[in-house]
């Protein structure tokens, strides 16, 4: 499997901001920040891009969401709203081959996203 900075971030071998952790999901603040809270959310099994994602994956997947809305109402914006993002490939925007959930809150999102 691929091996990207997210993979180091798991081993503690560079340093982050880590949020969350539980024994499938590690979830830390990003380094360029969109919105005052900016999250990812990624599996501790890399899976590089979600067009790698298969059946079997599909219990990993929910747990990234609801790992995310869990955190999101242990901290007390769940209510007020917030958007999680999952960018994929060249056009969606992903430059780290390892699947994360962007969590974003703590303004109001636009839409249609650029
Ligand atoms: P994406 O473009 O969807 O692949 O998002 C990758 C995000 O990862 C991007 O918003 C910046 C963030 N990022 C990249 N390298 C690091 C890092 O070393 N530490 C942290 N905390 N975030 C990183």
């Amino acid at each position: 499997m691929s091996e990207t900075i997210f993979s180091k971030i798991i081993r503690r071998e560079i340093p982050a901001d880590i949020v969350y952790e539980d024994e499938n999901v590690l979830a830390f603040r990003d380094i360029h920040p969109q919105a005052p809270v900016h999250v990812l959310f990624i599996p501790k099994q890399p899976v590089p891009t979600l067009n790698d994602a298969t059946p079997a994956h599909a219990e990993l997947l929910g747990r990234l969401m609801l790992a995310a809305a869990g955190w999101a109402k242990s901290q007390g914006f769940a209510d007020d709203g917030y958007r999680v993002v999952m960018n994929c490939n060249r056009d969606g925007g992903q430059t780290v081959f390892h699947i994360h959930l962007h969590l974003l809150a703590g303004r109001a999102m636009h839409w249609p996203p650029g």
